[in-house]
């Protein structure tokens, strides 16, 4: 009796201490299913070791403040300037990996299972243009943008939509982003992204992802 007292004790425990730690979320598909644009075993690396290494940073960070644990991730990264000094640069870099991967794997989609429909393509060419030159821009981005970070797709305060790009693990939901906006989509162009299967062809990687977009999605972010 004594014994399963001990072992009910140390379940609450674990269980206690586990309340509140942010999870690695599971892909919204299977590891395979953006082939051939974005390979399986990169999908693998990228989502079970980079992802789940932000999540555990993040929660290393946050248990010197447990108290911390009970924000959301987007409160918690929409106010860093706010939070104790000695975690704002791991809650920037590990709580801005975990939202911006968390976001990147919910807004890609096996090939041609969710194609853009004809009033997204009209929101689209009203912004830009046109697709092409929508595309274009934000190829652009992706390309230009020098080391690792992030090329976006946001939606500005005032409605209108428009391409950035951010580096690190930076997002323009941050207090400290230069263009702030709410994320429609976005692409990681981190080399551990793409390097596997495109080396150092960024441009071609950058293409190639118009072939895995969830537009249902993307149009469901530019609506609201
Ligand atoms: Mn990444």
């Amino acid at each position: 009796m004594k014994r399963l007292n001990s072992l009910l004790l140390m379940l609450f425990g674990i269980i206690v201490l586990s309340l509140g730690q942010f999870k690695l979320p599971d892909l919204p598909y299977k590891y395979n299913a953006l082939e051939p644009y974005i390979d399986s075993t990169t999908m693998h690396i990228h989502h079970d070791l980079h992802h789940a290494k932000y999540v555990s940073n993040l929660n290393e960070a946050l248990a010197k403040y447990p108290e911390l644990y009970k924000k959301d991730l987007l409160e918690l990264i929409q106010n860093i300037n706010e939070l104790p000094v000695d975690i704002q640069k791991t809650v920037r870099n590990n709580g801005g990996g975990v939202y911006n991967h968390s976001f990147f794997w919910k807004i890609m989609a096996a090939p041609g299972s969710a194609p853009m429909s004809p009033a997204l393509t009209k929101l689209l060419t009203d912004n830009f243009g046109s697709i092409d030159a929508f595309k274009a821009e934000f190829e652009k981005a992706a390309i230009n943008q020098f080391g690792s970070g992030w090329a976006w797709l946001i939606k500005e305060p005032s409605g209108k939509l428009r391409i950035i790009s951010t580096a690190n693990q930076d997002n323009s939901l941050m207090a400290s982003a230069e263009v702030k906006g709410k994320p429609i989509l976005t692409l990681d162009v981190w080399e551990h992204a793409y390097y596997l299967k495109y080396q150092n062809k960024r441009a071609a990687y950058a293409k190639a992802f118009w072939n895995v977009l969830n537009w249902t999605e993307v149009e469901k972010l530019a609506k609201n």
